[in-house]
């Protein structure tokens, strides 16, 4: 999927409640991804931000779903999976997306989807909003959720 034609959100989250539910595979492309939704949530005036670590992205969904329970205004959920020799990528990324969309659809609660799903490591760094990345996902999870939050405020 290209990245290009993505929107620049001008958000105000202040007073919005943020869970950040991020898996632990893939460090040096999830210290990206962790960097860039901290520094957009940051940038939006969100303070209230909470961390929480899983061990694989299998694990989002649940993560997401007690922090929709427990208050979360929004969840940014963040993981990198990569295609390796066996099927297991795709019943991994199938169950951490469509978990994903459950929590989302299910709860009412905005969830920033920052999970990649990448044929190799060059693919996810390029992404990571690392120096020298393409793109910012972790960053655009994190703006999305918080912007959501407040297109929702005016239904
Ligand atoms: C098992 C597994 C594999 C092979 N690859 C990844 C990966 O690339 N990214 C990721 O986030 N998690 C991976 N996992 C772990 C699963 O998500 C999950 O944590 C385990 O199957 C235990 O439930």
């Amino acid at each position: 999927m290209s990245g290009a034609g993505a929107p620049r959100l001008e958000i105000d989250g202040t007073g919005i409640r943020v869970v950040v539910v991020a898996a632990s595979w893939h460090t040096q492309v999830m210290d990206g991804l962790l960097a860039g939704t901290r520094r957009a949530l940051a940038a939006a005036g969100v303070t209230d931000v909470t961390e929480v670590r899983v061990p694989g992205s299998f694990e989002l969904p649940v993560a997401a779903s007690r922090a929709a329970a427990a208050g979360a205004d929004a969840v940014v959920a963040l993981g990198v999976v990569i295609r390796g020799g066996t099927p297991h990528f795709d019943y991994v990324c199938s169950a951490a997306t469509s978990g994903l969309t459950d929590v989302t659809v299910r709860t009412g609660v905005p969830v920033g989807f920052g999970l990649l799903t990448c044929d190799d490591e060059a693919q996810a760094l390029d992404r990571a909003g690392l120096e020298g990345s393409n793109e910012d996902k972790g960053a655009e999870a994190a703006e999305a959720a918080v912007a959501t939050v407040v297109a929702l405020r005016a239904l």
